[in-house]
């Protein structure tokens, strides 16, 4: 019996709802309203003291961070394997995982709330937007937000943040020269873990990053993931058409500021 703690948008929510899938393991769902402060609720905070999404409870035991949760999960349910079968291999997911959770996802909120979800939140009454981020367990974390809330892709943090998904795009070109898929021969943990930091960059309408002319293997690597069928089922099925719209809409808005920061010459990707 397995239960999970999510949000329909959340990066780390996405990856755990695809190796769930691709396993063919059902959940009961929780979702949980980010934007609203449910992760700050008492009653979830207990399970997850870090007032962060998922958490997966399975037989009444705790689950928490996505990545520990995956490796569980591939661990309990071995069919399909998602990890290579060879020690290289599994050395080479492992570094993958390890990236995103010590670079990738903490410029995430970054990149994605200095654009199209700052609306929402400036949209909320400001004691609102303030009790939700004072609840934040990590100081540098409520310095961000509030940064990226006022200043937006001109918050000095911002640059730095989209680098860092830069320089993870043009190494994912390099390997996927090398094999098809970015944990081996086929699509496993290390796929499900950069997909959802991939998909953040098209629903904040900066899909020229992953134009066929700009990286065509990483265009490549979408294009055949987003026909898997856990792709369909645990990434679309979730994801609000309307707040992707709105977000891709004032993404390509920003566009103009953003662009100049993408460039090679500009030292991004570096
Ligand atoms: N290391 C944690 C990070 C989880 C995390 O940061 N989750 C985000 C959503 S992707 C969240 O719940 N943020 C709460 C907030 O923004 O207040 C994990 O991998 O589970």
């Amino acid at each position: 019996m397995i239960e999970l703690y999510h949000n329909a948008l959340s990066s780390c929510s996405q990856k755990v709802r695809l190796v769930l899938d691709h396993k063919g393991i059902s959940f009961t769902s929780h979702e949980i309203d980010l934007i609203g402060g449910g992760q700050h609720d008492p009653e979830y905070v207990k399970l997850n003291p870090k007032h962060v999404v998922p958490t997966l409870v399975s037989d009444g035991r705790v689950l928490v961070e996505s990545s520990l949760i995956i490796q569980y999960l591939d661990d309990a349910f071995p069919n399909p394997p998602m990890r290579p079968g060879d020690p290289l291999g599994r050395y080479a997911t492992a570094r993958w995982i390890l990236r995103a959770d010590t670079a990738i996802h903490p410029a995430a909120p970054i990149v994605t709330f200095a654009g199209g979800p700052r609306n929402i939140l400036l949209s909320q009454p400001e004691e609102v937007r303030e009790a939700n981020i004072a609840a934040m367990p990590d100081p540098r974390a409520r310095e961000i937000r509030r940064s990226v809330i006022e200043h937006g892709v001109k918050a000095p943090e911002f640059a730095g943040a989209l680098r860092v998904f830069l320089a993870a795009l043009d190494d994912m070109e390099t390997e996927l020269a090398e094999q098809p898929w970015l944990s081996g021969e086929r699509f496993g943990l290390a796929d499900a873990t950069l997909l959802p930091y991939v998909l953040r960059l098209e629903h904040l309408g900066m899909d020229p990053l992953l134009a066929e002319t700009e990286r065509p293997r990483v265009a490549d690597w979408l294009a055949r993931v987003k026909v898997l069928p856990c792709y369909a089922s645990a990434v679309e099925a979730w994801a609000p058409a309307a707040i992707v719209e709105m977000m891709r809409g004032q993404g390509k808005e920003l566009w103009a500021d953003v662009e100049p920061l993408t460039r090679r010459d500009s030292g991004a990707g570096a």
